[in-house]
């Protein structure tokens, strides 16, 4: 265990819907033990939305012992707590609300611990005066600070592991790995030559009319949806139960249904695919890390609101790709457009697109990781 402040860390986290947010606190829980030596407690309400992206997970244990990491089954704002169950650092995900027991012996702890809200990524402008601010708790010696992630070295930049790059490059340096790799899903040798496609979206994409643009056009495409991922538009072309496994050719198309696949074997999904839709933050993150084109599809909220948060990010990011733009727009709905004539402009542009990842990267690298930013950031406050 570190030597170095801090020694201890809990994280809290609630499975909202989908898989992001335990995704996002299992990597950070395990970088902060791997890389730092700290000591983690992750408390989780959801083990079965937790098992589905770490198979090892036990669905039934109240506490387990993963790689390492303490992960407590969250099951209620009850139960009492003394200072001796606090770590040095509580990290709250997405503003949940930590048992009231856990507030009132944090703020019986000499030194108090540091207390971090860790907010969701966004490009949107106002982040960066955001980041970092305190906000007082109303009753007790307590003080929160907002931890952003972002685009810009004023937020807390990006989740991004140690050996993240170096591992990448040298499974894309390896071919022969590569096609060992998805060849674990049935990807033939042809299948290798073509444009491989990998598809994680919400449900509502236009997937019918993109599958049909693939279908109709001049260059071989095979798309590898994971099981569970648009279930009806990929059912519909199979013309069959969509279960890992199954797969269909029509035209210059061919779907295969994936397993829903352990974490870090979706990062290889990423890294072997020429082009990759992904969603919500986790895997839109991890597809800026795959040095590869990505399509992201925005977690939908009221009023359109996505649509502010996207538009933020393609400015920032599909600089010089005008196909990119209107492509994405068309894909999160936020404007109408012909998916052929769409999907054209963009496969012309690919070979730019792919620059402009590398270029992205290089950026995003300054920026420095996030686990290590937000370490600095909570010494800077004891
Ligand atoms: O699953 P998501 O839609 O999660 C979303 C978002 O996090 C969103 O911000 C949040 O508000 C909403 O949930 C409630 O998409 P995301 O964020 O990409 O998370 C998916 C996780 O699943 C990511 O960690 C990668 C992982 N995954 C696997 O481990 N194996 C797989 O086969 C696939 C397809 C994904």
């Amino acid at each position: 265990m570190s030597l170095e402040f801090p020694r201890t860390l809990a994280i809290f986290c609630k499975v909202v819907d989908n898989y992001g947010d335990i995704g996002i606190c299992w990597r950070l829980a395990r970088q902060f033990h791997a890389e730092h030596g700290i000591a983690v407690t992750l408390w989780v309400d959801d083990l079965t939305s937790f098992r589905r992206i770490w198979p090892a997970v036990d669905t039934r244990a109240a506490v387990q012992d993963i790689g390492g990491i303490t992960v407590r089954h969250w099951a209620g704002q009850d139960g009492e707590f003394s200072p001796a169950d606090i770590p040095d650092v509580v990290i709250e995900f997405f503003g949940v609300d930590i048992p009231p027991g856990y507030i009132e012996a944090m703020a019986q702890c000499e030194p108090r611990p540091a207390w971090i809200n860790y907010e969701g990524l966004s490009a949107e402008e106002w982040v960066e005066g955001c980041h970092s601010l305190p906000s007082m708790h109303p009753r007790l010696k307590l003080t929160k600070h907002f931890f952003f992630p972002g685009f810009t070295d004023k937020t807390g930049g990006l989740l991004r592991e140690r050996d993240l790059v170096p591992e990448r490059e040298a499974f894309q340096a390896d071919p022969a790995a590569m096609a060992a790799f998805l060849g674990r899903f049935g990807v033939t040798p042809n299948e290798m030559a073509s444009l491989k496609v990998s598809l994680f979206c919400y449900p509502h994409a236009p997937v019918t009319e993109l599958f049909q643009a693939w279908e109709q056009g001049g260059q071989a495409v095979t798309c590898l949806v994971p099981e569970g991922v648009a279930r009806e538009k990929v059912a519909a072309f199979l013309n069959m139960d969509p279960h890992a496994g199954a797969s269909a050719t029509r035209g210059a198309l061919t779907v295969r249904v994936i397993p829903f696949m352990p974490q870090t074997d979706y990062d290889r999904l990423l890294w072997a695919c020429d082009l990759n839709f992904v969603r919500g933050e986790d895997s839109w993150v991890r597809g800026q890390w795959a040095a590869r084109p990505f399509i992201w599809h925005i977690y939908p909220q009221d009023e359109n609101l996505h649509h502010v948060k996207l538009r933020a990010f393609l400015q920032k990011y599909a600089v010089n790709t005008q196909s990119l733009v209107d492509f994405s727009l068309c894909w999160n709905g936020e404007r109408e457009g012909q998916m052929d004539a769409l999907w054209t402009s963009l496969q012309a542009e690919l070979p730019t697109i792919v620059r402009r990842a590398l270029e992205w990267e290089a950026q995003m690298l300054e920026n420095g990781d996030l686990v290590s930013n937000l370490l600095n950031f909570v010494r800077t406050l004891r």
